[in-house]
């Protein structure tokens, strides 16, 4: 039987470097094995459209329990491929996930579990990196931009949420604030092995 491929899911508050590390990481592995990037939000799918457009839109007002529900569908909607690749053989690197989905919503007061139980039966991640940054750093990185959701006391809550309620045993915390490269290599070492195991590791799902 092929061995399948990982699943391997960044998390962090915004500005943390996910996005630089999740490039670097993908450069590297595509030079010896077979790897996909995906990001979530999706913007591209018609539900990611809409969740961009409240994402960039201020005037777009949508219920909190409505927008955390449509980016719950926006992965989902990525899930037979998700399987289809990871099934292939090749592995996924994957910029955010449902981690964001309810450290995000729950931020805004919404109920833990309530936040957690979309996502149930999506495939889990084989290995979660969550870059650790504090806000004063991340602030530090360019003031948080336009988008809903970028700034500081919401990023607060975010992290709160992120370092105190999700972490399970895929978890990996790396120390965001080291230069790019030291990092890179932290997070390389990690996933490396996790990609050896696999084999050994069967999928499992929220
Ligand atoms: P990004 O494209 O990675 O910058 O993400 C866009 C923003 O959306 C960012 O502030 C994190 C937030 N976000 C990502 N996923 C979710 C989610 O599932 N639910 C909520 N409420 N916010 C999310
Ligand atoms: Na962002
Ligand atoms: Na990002």
């Amino acid at each position: 039987m092929m061995k399948r491929g990982a699943i391997i899911v960044f998390e962090g508050i915004d500005r943390c470097g996910k996005s630089t590390q999740v490039q670097l990481l993908h450069d590297v592995l595509q030079k010896s094995r077979s790897v996909e990037l995906m990001r979530f939000p999706n913007r591209q799918t018609p539900i990611g459209q809409k969740i961009n457009s409240y994402l960039t839109d201020k005037a777009v007002q949508l219920d909190d329990h409505v927008i955390h529900l449509l980016f719950s569908a926006n992965r989902w909607e990525a899930r037979n491929q998700m399987l289809e690749t990871i099934q292939s053989g090749k592995s996924i690197i994957v910029d955010r996930y449902a981690y964001s989905g309810v450290s995000f919503s729950a931020a805004k007061g919404l109920d833990l579990d309530w936040c957690k139980d979309p996502d149930r039966g999506l495939p889990a991640p084989d290995v979660v990196i969550y870059l650790q940054l504090s806000i004063e750093e991340a602030q530090k990185r360019g003031n948080y931009g336009e988008e809903r959701y970028e700034t500081v006391e919401f990023q607060r809550k975010v992290k709160d949420l992120y370092e105190n309620k999700m972490k399970d045993p895929s978890w990996k915390v790396v120390n965001a604030s080291q230069k790019p490269e030291d990092l890179h290599n932290d997070i390389r070492s990690i996933v490396e092995s996790v990609i050896q195991d696999v084999e050994h590791t069967p999928l499992n799902t929220l």
